[in-house]
């Protein structure tokens, strides 16, 4: 009989609104009289989270009875966003949800505008790890997301006086999408020591004792798929005290302070995401972070694969565990421990069932990212993993001397231990002789860490165990939430939203692209797209820009190898050019607007320094009446997921821009792409299948190839002969005589190309920037001919969903099938 008392989704808009008043009321205990639009966004949301909830535990149930084989996706970071306005589109229910709040007098952007975003995730990483989670549902993937519930995510950025300022980021006021599980608990150990004795067989045991114990609390977010009843998992952990709330001893001695400090301390662990993009800095709360979150995944993972009561030789059958990037690296040694220590296999059996069960994913090849942990730090923090650590690096390092015999360099380099002062555990080693498949994120990426940082352990393995998986996104946030009218239009040409799970539907848009009615229809989109982005900036900046100009965008991390410094050296070589022009000239040339966003990590003093540099060229060129609206560089501060939502789709070219070689893939460049875009680039990461996809016609590419790479640096610092561009000297020089404010400000961006041996090639790559830049002007002014470029390159972007994406990896490596219910 309790089935008829379940969840359904609301009948109609009345429905909706019964839910709603209802929250209001109860939940919220507000009346309707004051239900301002943050109540109503609350509300609004606990209705559609309770339509989750259901689809939700069935979908547990379901993949429980089945006894699938799941997929968990280990991921320091999940860079979420906001989460109502996808709830409402991918139960298919927004428009009920927008008509019913209309009635009762709230536009449905006004009450999305509400949510915080849930910024756990520095850039592209995290953002990746959410679309994946999207598609893993949307395919119905028996899957789960295991992650850290940050207290505080990303740092809000504030720009003041032109410098970046950090704001913590408390985005857990009232956060409906998450379910504290007070029940799914895990004590977590640090330090102590190891005890070796011997069981009542003689077999030697190592027991891990004493320390200091925190406690994991399980905190549960759905993640719904799109059209479909999948609702999988994120379950994020908390740390708490495993002492309790406080120690009563003291308090009731007078020592409130200290009797709080323990629980303080625990809490540590999970109050704060570290805000490195692409750096690694070896602190030891990061790896208490690392360890605390791998431990109490594992521990979880496993406790439900023994609920079977299979053999643990079937751990693998049941149990695909993916490694985000090295940061989860530990959890191999962990299950080695587990198994070995906790569950008492032999070593070997172990082993071959920890490879068997893991895959890992390199997402980057700068040195400055490639994770280390000292020994010495872990020996103290984890003194049983070291040994188990010492113990994986001798079997393989005999392995390889058996298979390579006398060859003592190659020991050397592969081995999972630096031998440095202090040694050093290197992460990807351990990550990849852990793993049964190492992948990287794009087609170059992939050839590149065979050929480079990996090149001995496809030696060692062969070439099998590396692959590549193209990393993709969803294009249920990307397009249809981001840019709903473009949707809509597509809808209409396609034969409806099957191209949203099927996104290679898109190819029909090229038999529609010499309809004038649709052609108008496409511009006129990203036109009032661009409307909206212009009031936002001139609502938030006061600065005024004309939605006619070239809307000009790079939004991301700010990072020496993305070259933000290039770009505004660009800008700022347009602005010489315009002003030595005569009115005449002037009033001929393109109009544009540069636009830039992104957050330097904190401790990234270059970083900062560019940041700086942006704001003070735009005080300058959007002051200067000669130039008017011919250039504007704005900079929008606090760039995140909901803001890339607005520009994105507001872009007419965007920048991807990295050194080649540089950047793994970049997801953003497909992002623009897919609202109709064009994107200027380098021959980096995914740039070069875009390339391949759409049509080099379709894109503007410039620059120096990755194999160039090393040579033209080896030129720059021995090669006697190198010169500054003479384009980016002109540039200097008028940095140099203060046009843009203090020159000492800016002297470090300028002798790191000009003084330091040019690391990132921007003077090298400066004449055909701008050359092409020629053409993207060129190419704007003929309207029509952009128009069929923006349709074209939309129409065959298919294969950069995050569908295609997780099937290969479902296939490829986890080895898993979907499990649908009855829908
Ligand atoms: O694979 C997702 C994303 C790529 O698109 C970017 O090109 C790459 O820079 C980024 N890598 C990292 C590595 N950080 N760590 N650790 O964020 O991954």
């Amino acid at each position: 009989t309790w089935r008829k008392h379940q969840a359904k989704p609301f009948a109609d808009k009345d429905g909706f609104q019964r839910e709603l008043v209802r929250h209001v009321e109860t939940t919220l205990a507000r009346s309707m009289f004051n239900c301002d639009e943050s109540a109503a966004y609350s509300a609004c949301a606990l209705a559609f989270r309770d339509r989750l909830v259901y689809d939700w535990n069935r979908t547990q149930q379901r993949q429980t009875l089945a006894d699938a084989k799941r997929v968990y996706y280990l991921s320091l970071e999940f860079l979420m966003g906001r989460a109502l306005d996808n709830a409402m589109l991918n139960i298919g229910q927004k428009d009920i949800a927008k008509a019913g709040l209309a009635e009762l007098g709230f536009r449905i952007e006004d009450v999305i505008e509400q949510e915080n975003d849930a910024a756990l995730g520095n850039g592209g990483l995290g953002r990746l790890a959410a679309c994946f989670l999207d598609s893993l549902a949307t395919l119905n993937y028996p899957a789960w997301g295991y992650g850290l519930r940050y207290r505080y995510g990303i740092f809000k950025q504030e720009i003041i006086d032109g410098y970046q300022v950090e704001v913590p980021d408390y985005w857990l006021d009232f956060n409906p999408w998450e379910f504290p599980r007070h029940d799914v608990t895990v004590d977590i150990q640090f330090y102590g020591h190891v005890v070796k004795t011997t069981d009542e067989n003689g077999r030697v045991v190592h027991r891990w004792e004493g320390g200091e114990t925190v406690k994991a609390v399980a905190y549960d977010v759905p993640i719904p798929g799109y059209g479909t009843s999948t609702t999988n998992n994120l379950r994020l952990w908390s740390s708490k005290a495993a002492s309790g709330e406080f120690d009563f001893q003291k308090f009731n001695n007078g020592d409130y302070e200290s009797s709080v400090a323990d629980q303080q301390r625990a809490e540590t662990i999970s109050a704060v995401l570290y805000p490195n993009d692409n750096l690694d800095r070896g602190k030891e709360l990061r790896l208490k972070q690392q360890y605390f979150w791998v431990a109490a995944s594992l521990y979880d993972i496993v406790r439900r694969f023994k609920k079977s009561k299979r053999p643990w030789k079937e751990f693998p059958d049941q149990v695909a565990i993916q490694l985000n990037d090295t940061h989860p690296t530990l959890a191999i040694v962990e299950l080695q421990r587990i198994l070995v220590d906790i569950e008492g296999l032999g070593w070997d059996e172990a082993w071959d069932i920890v490879t068997r069960t893991f895959g890992y994913t390199n997402h980057t090849v700068l040195p400055e990212a490639l994770e280390k942990w000292s020994v010495p730090l872990v020996q103290h923090l984890l003194p049983r993993h070291l040994q188990i650590i010492y113990d994986i690096n001798l079997f393989f390092l005999q392995s390889v001397e058996r298979q390579f015999p006398n060859d003592r360099d190659l020991l050397r380099r592969v081995s999972i231990i630096e031998e440095t002062n202090p040694k050093m555990i290197r992460m990807a080693h351990l990550a990849i002789v852990g793993s049964h498949k190492v992948n990287g994120v794009a087609e170059l990426h992939s050839d590149l860490i065979k050929t480079t940082i990996f090149k001995d352990f496809v030696d060692i393995y062969g070439p099998d165990k590396f692959t590549n998986v193209t990393n993709g996104i969803t294009p249920r946030r990307w397009l249809h939430q981001a840019n709903p009218r473009l949707s809509e239009l597509i809808a209409s040409k396609t034969g409806g939203y099957g191209f949203l799970t099927d996104l290679t539907q898109l190819n029909k848009l090229e038999l529609h692209v010499n309809d004038a009615d649709f052609r108008r229809e496409w511009a006129e989109i990203k036109f009032n797209n661009k409307v909206r982005l212009a009031k936002y900036i001139k609502d938030t900046l006061g600065i005024a820009v004309n939605p006619n100009a070239l809307f000009d965008v790079q939004v991301k991390r700010i990072h020496e190898y993305k070259r933000q410094q290039m770009n505004i050296f660009g800008a700022i070589h347009r602005y010489l050019t315009l002003k030595e022009m005569t009115p005449e000239e002037r009033a001929k040339q393109q109009p544009r607007v540069s636009i830039f966003g992104g957050k330097a990590a904190p401790g990234y003093w270059m970083a900062k320094q560019i940041i700086h540099l942006i704001n003070a060229v735009g005080e300058v060129v959007n002051n200067d009446k000669e130039i008017g609206d011919l250039l504007k560089v704005v900079f929008i501060p606090d760039y995140n997921v909901s803001k890339a939502e607005m520009i994105i789709p507001a872009s007419d070219i965007s920048e991807h821009i990295s050194t080649a070689g540089t950047e793994a893939s970049g997801t953003s460049n497909m992002k623009f792409v897919l609202n109709g875009g064009l994107i200027i680039g380098t021959c980096d990461g995914a740039n070069i299948e875009i390339t391949r996809e759409i049509g080099d016609e379709n894109i503007f590419l410039f620059g120096n190839l990755a194999e160039n790479v090393e040579d033209l640096r080896h030129a720059h610092t021995y090669g006697g002969d190198w010169t500054l561009d003479p384009s980016l000297a002109r540039v200097f020089e008028e940095i140099e005589r203060g046009t843009f404010g203090n020159p000492q400000d800016f002297a470090a961006i300028i002798s790191a190309v000009r003084d330091h041996g040019d690391y990132y090639l921007v003077s090298d790559d400066f004449h055909s920037y701008l050359e092409t830049h020629k053409l993207v002007d060129e190419a704007y002014r003929d309207k029509e001919g952009w128009t069929t470029k923006s349709i074209l390159s939309v129409a065959r972007m298919g294969f950069f969903s995050s569908d295609r994406c997780i099937n290969e990896y479902a296939e490829g490596i986890w080895n898993i099938e979907p499990l649908k219910g009855e829908e």
